[in-house]
């Protein structure tokens, strides 16, 4: 495991266009800072979607109906799908998530307060192709909240969205929380709060780059760079070297090498891709959804949809 993501980080280091994968923010510092980011008043996704779950919790329930078994797909510390267990009364709560320690904990917690929801914790890289085999003839309802999915490249996207619609085996759906297009300046100060957080956040992948594989990033030597992209309608962050710096990896073999970056070099770190209601609506279509509910909030900053699988998926 620890080869493979040195090995990953080595050739995206020393790519023509150098990039970390966002999830080499998700160290503890790292996850922490996410956190606090949530409640920044710059970083509007979180509340906002926050207030339409809180907001139509009756219509939410209705359009999913019976749900035998809601997976949770990255789901952290479990708060937002137990926000949602007295309405939707899932008979099973899957909670999935890379890190298996965090999550088992706040499931034990969870199990405690919901006895009559059968519960388990599964460490799971999302990214990869999901099947559930024992719970195929069960209503399952996944749920992915958080505009998680603004970070997948649209190709992505839609491999995602058709592996959930099949797996739903024509009996269940996906709840989803999507962030939409608004003014830029809006979306720019989300990304660049005054406080720095997101700054943190976007600089600690370098320690934790560093920690990983042993490289010498120098934090003096770099600064948070993002900005939305509108022809590609995505908030782009990078970190931009603010001076000419070496800086040394190792390699597989054991052998170090140098790269060389040159003041206002960007090293990429996440892509967040913003949609229009109508045009995620087509993507669910072409995945394998249909009978699509949505709901958004007054600013029609955030959307949240559950979309039904289709019932002969072709
Ligand atoms: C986790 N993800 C949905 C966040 C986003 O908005 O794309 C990650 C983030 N990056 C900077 N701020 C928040």
């Amino acid at each position: 495991m620890k080869n493979t993501l040195t090995e990953e980080l080595l050739i995206s280091l020393s790519a023509d266009k150098p990039s970390i994968s966002p999830k080499f923010f998700y160290d503890d510092v790292g996850s922490h800072l996410f956190d606090v980011i949530t409640l920044l008043k710059e970083y509007y996704p979180t509340r906002t979607e926050k207030w339409i779950m809180d907001s139509y919790p009756h219509e939410i329930a209705d359009a999913v109906g019976h749900c035998d078994v809601l997976l949770d797909l990255g789901a952290g510390n479990c708060a937002k799908a137990s926000r949602l267990f007295n309405t939707l009364k899932p008979k099973q709560y899957r909670a999935l998530d890379i890190s298996k320690e965090y999550l088992e904990a706040a499931v034990v917690d969870l199990q405690m307060q919901f006895p009559q929801i059968q519960m388990s914790a599964h460490a799971i890289d999302i990214s990869q192709p999901l099947v559930f085999p024992d719970i195929q003839e069960l209503h399952k309802v996944f749920f992915y909240p958080g505009s998680s999915i603004g970070n997948f490249d649209p190709e992505k996207v839609d491999q995602f969205l058709t592996n959930l619609a099949l797996e739903c085996h024509g009996n269940g759906g996906l709840l989803i929380g999507v962030d939409l297009v608004k003014d830029v300046q809006t979306l720019n100060l989300a990304y660049n709060d005054p406080l720095g957080v997101t700054a943190a956040f976007n600089l600690n992948a370098l320690l934790n780059v560093n920690r990983l594989i042993g490289s010498n990033f120098e934090l003096q030597n770099w600064e948070h760079f993002a900005f939305f992209n509108t022809s590609l309608s995505r908030i782009e962050m990078h970190l931009r070297a603010k001076a000419n710096v070496q800086v040394t990896l190792p390699s597989l073999s054991g052998k170090e090498h140098l790269v060389s970056f040159s003041t206002g070099d960007l090293i990429h770190t996440e892509n967040s891709y913003k949609y229009t209601q109508d045009n995620f609506v087509e993507k669910l279509r072409r995945a394998g959804f249909d009978d699509i509910r949505c709901w958004t909030d007054p600013n029609q900053y955030f959307l949240v949809c559950f979309a039904n699988a289709q019932k002969n998926p072709s």
